[in-house]
């Protein structure tokens, strides 16, 4: 069934490349509820009403049961490796089979229902282009204060952040009194780069950053292309490939070089409390480990690697698959003991206005919406003041 899929998902795009039409989207089953529809009418009894209050409430939750089993992370077993999956069939269709990219959809699917996440190759990003990012970076978070501050605007989604800026636990009112704000600081760059007015870092650092974004634009793309075709086999629905693109807008994202820097005095303390993305998926890039996530209830080390990138399926794909994608449950450890680099990409979709209805949860024949109509920047609103103690428009 999925073969045939994939041929007709194929051909659907390339009638719709060819003549340019928009999707009709009566055939797309959103649980019931149609495009549209007056958000008072969407709400059912069982509907979670306030998700921004739910996941944090749900996270709390698992947490809590994982860290009574160990607050530590332990390796996966040798006969239980880490997911690595091989994208490349789906970066290059013309030089694979059928079969390859179902194995892809299948391997993808299993690990976004279970601990949404996986790490990826073939994802054709070369090491030169990893080298260059990491050694801009550490150039860049070893100039003085003073020069570092020079590219702050103040605006946390643009330019450099000072170390303890942030806070993730005022979004979960969780940690102690040395985990209230972030160990790390950052600098970071939106694409496309007028969502934001970026701040121009020092040129090769600037250079090496802007490479990366345009690479990992390509395989946002194919992540989302098979997570859609995932999600349409999971729920036996027709959805085009490029439907969130259809519906919500094209691509965008975020990225943000991360160091966590090991000081003198917070040894015991977890450098990034437990959380999940707000967003559709992060690309995750680092050298060095130090990030920990919940599989089948309790912690395990998320073995990383130049070369290696780490997916996580974020809050908002939750929503949008009617509960089908885990939001994936992590943090980064107080054993990332080295300084640690890593650079987070955090992907969105479309329009960020308020006037966006956003999107209803995709739902099989007959499946119950349980997730209300969320657009991705209404979603984020919610925590990105909280944690940038910055009110947000
Ligand atoms: O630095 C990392 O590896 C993860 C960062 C992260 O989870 C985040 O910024 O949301
Ligand atoms: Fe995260």
């Amino acid at each position: 069934m999925l073969k045939n899929f994939l041929t007709l998902t194929a051909l659907l795009c390339a009638i719709a490349v060819v003549d340019g039409s928009e999707y009709v989207h009566h055939s797309i089953s959103s649980c019931s509820l149609q495009y549209g529809m007056p958000e008072s009418e969407e709400k059912n009894a069982t509907m979670i009403s306030e998700p921004h209050k739910y996941f944090p409430a749900q996270i709390k939750r698992i947490v809590d049961a994982a860290d009574a089993i160990s607050p530590d992370a332990i390796d996966l077993p040798d006969n239980h490796s880490y997911p690595v999956i091989d994208i490349s069939p789906w970066l290059n269709p013309s030089m694979s089979s059928d079969e390859d990219r179902e194995q892809v959809v299948q391997q993808v699917l299993n690990e976004a229902r279970s601990s949404g996440s996986f790490n990826i190759i073939g994802h054709g990003i070369d090491d030169a282009l990893f080298n260059s990012l990491y050694a801009s970076a550490r150039n860049f978070f070893s100039l003085s204060m003073e020069q570092k501050m020079g590219y702050s605007s103040g605006n946390n989604r643009a330019g450099y952040v000072a170390y303890r800026n942030e806070s993730v636990a005022s979004v979960h009112k969780s940690g102690s009194s040395k985990e209230q704000k972030d160990l790390r600081e950052l600098f970071s760059m939106s694409f496309p780069p007028n969502n934001d007015a970026n701040v121009l870092g020092p040129p090769e650092f600037h250079d090496a950053m802007s490479q990366y974004i345009k690479r990992l634009q390509v395989v946002e793309r194919a992540v989302k292309q098979i997570l859609t075709i995932a999600l349409s086999s999971a729920k036996d629905i027709d959805l085009p490939t490029t439907y969130l693109k259809d519906v919500e807008g094209n691509e965008t994202g975020l990225l943000r070089a991360s160091r966590y820097p090991s000081t003198p005095g917070f040894e015991d303390a977890t450098k990034l409390l437990p959380h999940s993305d707000f967003g559709t998926i992060t690309i995750i890039a680092s050298s060095e480990e130090g990030l920990e996530e919940i599989r089948e209830g309790r912690w395990y080390r998320v073995p990383m690697g130049i070369g290696e990138l780490h997916v996580n399926v974020g809050e908002t794909y939750t929503m949008w698959s009617n509960g089908l994608f885990k939001n994936n449950i992590h943090r980064v450890s107080k054993e990332a003991k080295k300084d640690r680099i890593s650079f987070p990409y955090f992907t969105a979709q479309g329009k960020p206005t308020s006037s966006n209805p956003g999107i209803s949860p995709i739902c099989s024949n007959g499946e119950e919406p349980v997730f209300p109509r969320v657009s991705l920047n209404g979603h984020v609103k919610h925590y990105f003041s909280a944690i940038t103690g910055k009110v947000e428009s």
